[in-house]
């Protein structure tokens, strides 16, 4: 098979595994996987921001493993956000449904950072991990602002 045709298999293969993990029982489930898949990714972000601001100490094996975490996580949430779910009580406030194009940008650019913070946390190197935590937090805060209730 040439490169071409493997790509395109893959690309399929991930197609249809995607609506297919994207099935809930009811839109109470929905809501709750992507609050709980919010929660854990936040611990273990935040334990890379600890590292980053200094209050727990740099360990490159910890970051890395957390940030792999993060990296995995950061792509659960958006299937939660499905329709049918709009009217029941969360922190989402309904400009992220009616901007939801822009929405789903700020979660698109929000894993472009994680991937590049996974990557970060790699190296071993205190600074660029600061760096790319503080980038990423920034897409985080960006969507919080504009479409999470305070
Ligand atoms: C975190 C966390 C968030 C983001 C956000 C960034 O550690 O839990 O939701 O960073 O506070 O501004």
């Amino acid at each position: 098979m040439n490169k071409f045709a493997r790509i395109l298999l893959a690309v399929a293969a991930t197609a249809a595994a995607v609506p297919a993990m994207a099935q809930f029982q009811k839109p109470e489930d929905a809501v709750k996987y992507r609050q709980n898949a919010f929660f854990v990714m936040s611990q273990h972000f935040g334990r890379l921001g600890a590292m980053a601001n200094g209050k727990m100490p740099f360990d490159a094996k910890v970051a890395a493993e957390n940030a792999a975490i993060v990296e995995t996580l950061s792509k659960l949430p958006w299937a939660g956000f499905m329709p049918g779910t709009e009217s029941i009580k969360s922190n989402a406030k309904p400009e992220m449904w009616t901007e939801k194009a822009k929405f789903d940008q700020g979660s698109e650019k929000m894993r472009g950072e994680v991937t590049k913070l996974a990557a970060a946390a790699k190296m071993g190197n205190l600074d660029a991990l600061k760096a790319a935590f503080g980038d990423t937090a920034a897409t985080c805060k960006a969507c919080h602002d504009s479409y999470k209730v305070k």
